[in-house]
């Protein structure tokens, strides 16, 4: 995979929104110092980076009222999760830098959705599982919107051999 550039849209926001939203890394650096993680390790000791919260991104485009449901889309690997967005809304956080360019791909950049205080795999709707990599489109939904993630517990097994494999473990 080619590592990001700044120059290049990174996130897309849409959806039951009032302004969709096309972000590159400047854009996203250029949101209100309020909802900025300078260290995500901070709210997470193992990841490393910094951060926007998902509630700057929402501040920006607008929620509309019917909004319930939050849908991360990665179109990199096909993998999608919809979770309910009053669960994640005030505590959900977007890693995308790592020192002064976007975060690397590795490390599941150039955006990653970040719940600090998930669950385990596969217990709720809002679940580590959910954290996903390489999102590059959030959509608003009225209800639950699409969702990938394995439900079969060999299924996930196999995911989760490939993510190590793709990380050289
Ligand atoms: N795009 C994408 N995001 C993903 C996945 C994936 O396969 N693709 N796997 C998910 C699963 S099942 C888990 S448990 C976490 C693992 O995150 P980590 O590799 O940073 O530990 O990423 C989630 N995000
Ligand atoms: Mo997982």
């Amino acid at each position: 995979m080619d590592e990001p550039h700044a120059e290049g849209v990174m996130l897309s926001i849409d959806g039951e929104v009032q302004r969709p939203l096309a972000l590159t890394f400047v854009d996203l650096g250029a949101i209100s110092a309020k909802y900025q993680v300078p260290d995500v390790s901070q709210l997470a000791p193992k990841r490393s980076g910094g951060a926007v919260r998902l509630e700057g991104l929402l501040a920006r485009a607008g929620v509309k009222t019917a909004a319930d449901y939050l849908t991360l889309h990665s179109s990199t690997d096909n993998f999608h999760a919809s979770i309910p967005l009053a669960a994640v809304r005030e505590r959900a956080v977007l890693i995308y830098r790592l020192e002064n360019g976007p975060l690397p791909v590795k490390a599941g950049g150039p955006v990653r959705f970040f719940i600090p205080d998930h669950t385990a795999c596969h217990v709720a709707e809002v679940d580590e599982c959910a954290n996903v990599k390489f999102v590059d489109r959030i959509e608003l939904t009225h209800g639950r919107g699409y969702d990938n993630r394995p439900t079969e517990d060999e299924e996930h097994a196999e995911l989760h051999r490939r993510q190590e494999e793709g990380r050289g473990e």
